[in-house]
């Protein structure tokens, strides 16, 4: 099997931390509540979730549980009437969090700014309204295209209230790649921010959403509506653009919430799959809001005091579940920080927990192996002392960046949640809880209700010790409800794979003798750069749309901070001599190129010129060959994928 995309000393972690007595006894789930849990989600998964359920606001309740009649299709909660912002927000002005922080957001610069669930309410029935007012509706689809800013929680949840469809895309993707997601959800309204800081300089958003909607594709956006954040020139296409301040300057702070059907769409969040062009994600209202509601509250173990920083970009589905919808469900102050974690130098997180009194910090071990590098007399110059509680998520975190983590972040008294996810899950499906043995390195076990395993390609369960490919057994409300556009591929993709009728994670993943799960990476042709899913088809689309590319192969290459990289083989068109000065110019050339396809996400570690590139008997490049090669192994050591890879 392949162990490779794992860090080396994964495979090797022994050591077992225990929680201190005060946690255990303060925490939300005590060791006799997860019994009782665990037997209750064992012996009726449905009437576990159905508890998770009552702990929301319903304008009405469900008929059902769940409705699996047309499974994958699962509907969670059928006949429940509800609006996730109803929950967000509403709610909290009828009772003691009126007043509450909200959120706290810091700009780069070091301006911020606070809202109380009150404030926080009031700005988004502004811009409900002022969305009405521009006769956007329950149904529209909207793209976000937005850095960090009050603004996107506030877009956010301002389309979610009036029932429309929100579809972030993350700055770090390119023109190109906004367009494709605009055009594919047929979004009326784009909105965006003229830019923002990062590392002490400004980005300039505005004018990639312009050269986005130059295109023929985009005919369908109506209305652009831009937040204002930095100095710049910005170029207002009339009567296309408005400014955000504008539009809401008049508007009443009361809105009416929509009322949606459990089922209907919240968001579309697209992410690199195992095959094909990347596919819009859709989450609903209700089984989405059961799903953050008790993972925030029985992971990050959520208290009224609390002060709680994820440091992910609203443009991933972490963003999604735990800077926006999940702490605010649960009535805690989130934390936002819009820049560098470098800027003006290494400590900014730390003096940002520092300054806020931050007790729960949600990051990425990407972070953290870039801020070891530069020594704990970073964070040993800050008062860390809040911190009760941290957690990471998107790659495998591997044990000396835990262990620094719990050593000079956490005192060697905060407990590490290692929760593994997907864009596809929702929300956290396999992590500790607070009480739990920690074992650096693993995801430890399945939340109560999670049906996670491990299997081989035919669905048998492998033995401990055993690599297999991650799945889940059963549904759970936080589930993905549909492929945008292409309902076939949530078959095709993920519950069709392994036979059994089993949800199939793209992951492989190995359990030890003690029924800890250990990560040891994708099982598919995505790459997870620095967290992020890459898919290495794009990136080879990206390099064969240039004219003197006539073919491509992108591997992962192991990285000792951002986890991989990637690596491109290329076989040149002829005749590029004519148009380079030599081989470096045209590299550098095709390094562009992909920057301007993708976008700065898909980090090029390597170009390599090759006169072939090893192909199966049906034409499929063998990306194994060329990974074993660049790692110096056998190519049989190498797994192949799924057998109809
Ligand atoms: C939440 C998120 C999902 C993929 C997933 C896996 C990897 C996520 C992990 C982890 C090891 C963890 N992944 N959490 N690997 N340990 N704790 O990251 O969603 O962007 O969709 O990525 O990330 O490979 O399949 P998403």
């Amino acid at each position: 099997m392949d162990h490779t995309g794992a860090l080396d000393a994964l495979l090797h972690e022994e050591r077992v931390f225990r929680p201190l007595p005060q946690i255990v006894i303060e925490a939300n789930v005590t060791p006799q509540n997860l019994q009782a849990a665990q037997a209750k989600a064992d012996t009726d998964a449905l009437a576990y979730w159905e508890d998770a359920a009552h702990e929301l606001d319903w304008f009405k309740k469900w008929d059902r549980v769940l409705d699996d009649s047309d499974a994958p299709f699962y509907k969670w909660f059928p006949g429940a009437k509800c609006n996730i912002v109803y929950n967000a927000l509403d709610r909290h002005i009828e009772t003691g969090n009126k007043n509450k922080l909200a959120l706290i957001w810091e700009g780069e610069p070091g301006d911020q700014r606070k809202y109380t669930y009150y404030e926080l309410y009031r700005a988004v029935n502004r811009f409900a309204n002022a969305l009405r007012s521009l006769g956007i509706g329950r149904g529209d689809h909207v793209v976000l295209y937005m850095p960090l800013l009050p603004e996107t929680v506030i877009s956010m949840l301002a389309v979610a209230k009036i029932g429309a469809v929100h579809s972030m895309v993350h700055g770090g993707y390119s023109a190109k790649v906004l367009r494709e997601r605009i055009s594919d959800v047929q979004a009326r309204l784009v909105i965006t921010a003229d830019g923002f800081y990062r590392n002490g300089k400004i980005v300039n958003l505005k004018n990639v959403v312009d050269e986005a909607l130059t295109s023929a594709s985009t005919e369908c956006v109506e209305t652009c509506v831009v937040a204002h954040r930095v100095t710049v020139d910005v170029e207002m296409h009339e009567p296309r653009d408005l400014w955000y301040d504008d539009l809401v300057r008049r508007e009443r702070p009361e809105a009416p919430t929509e009322v949606m059907n459990a089922d209907d769409p919240l968001f579309v969040l697209y992410t690199s799959g195992t095959s094909g062009t990347p596919k819009g994600i859709v989450h609903s209202h209700g089984g989405y809001m059961v799903g953050v509601n008790r993972t925030m509250s029985w992971v990050f173990d959520i208290k009224p005091t609390d002060i709680f920083w994820c440091t992910a970009d609203a443009g991933w589905i972490t963003g999604h579940s735990y800077v926006i919808y999940g702490p605010l469900v649960t009535g805690t102050t989130t934390v936002m920080y819009e820049g560098s974690s470098l800027y003006p130098q290494a400590d900014r997180l730390w003096d940002v927990v520092d300054r806020y009194g931050v007790t729960i910090l949600y990051t990425a071990p990407t972070l953290i192996r870039m801020l070891m590098r530069y020594g704990p007399q970073y964070p040993k110059r800050k008062d860390l002392s809040t911190l009760r509680l941290l957690g990471t998520v998107g790659e495998p975190c591997n044990p000396e960046a835990w262990v620094w983590l719990y050593k000079y972040i956490g005192r060697s008294e905060c407990p590490i949640m290692d929760t593994w996810w997907q864009t596809e899950t929702g929300m956290l499906m396999i992590s500790p809880l607070p009480i739990s043995l920690l074992k650096p390195g693993s995801v430890n076990k399945p939340l109560p209700g999670i049906a996670a395993d491990i299997v081989d390609a035919q669905g048998n369960a492998v033995p401990a010790g055993t690599t297999g490919y991650l799945i889940l057994r059963r549904p759970w409300p936080g589930m993905m409800r549909d492929v945008l556009g292409d309902s076939a591929r949530l078959r095709s993709d993920y519950w069709e794979r392994i036979p059994g009728g089993v949800y199939f994670a793209g992951d492989l993943a190995r359990r030890d003798q003690d029924g800890y799960i250990w990560i040891e990476g994708r099982a598919d042709d995505v790459m997870n750069i620095a967290g992020h899913r890459i898919g290495t088809v794009d990136v080879e689309n990206a390099l064969t749309s240039h004219r003197f590319v006539s073919e491509a192969a992108v591997i992962p290459v192991p990285d000792k901070i951002k986890g991989e990289v990637a690596k491109a083989f290329v076989i040149l068109t002829p005749g590029w001599e004519d148009h380079f000065e030599n081989l470096d110019e045209l590299l550098k050339a095709l390094r562009l190129h992909v920057q301007n396809e993708i976008g700065p996400v898909a980090e090029l570690r390597a170009i390599e010129p090759r006169k072939t590139l090893p192909r199966t008997p049906s034409g499929k490049i063998m990306r194994r060959i060329l990974r074993a090669e660049e790692l110096g192994l056998n190519p049989a050591e190498v797994t192949t994928l799924l057998p109809d890879d």
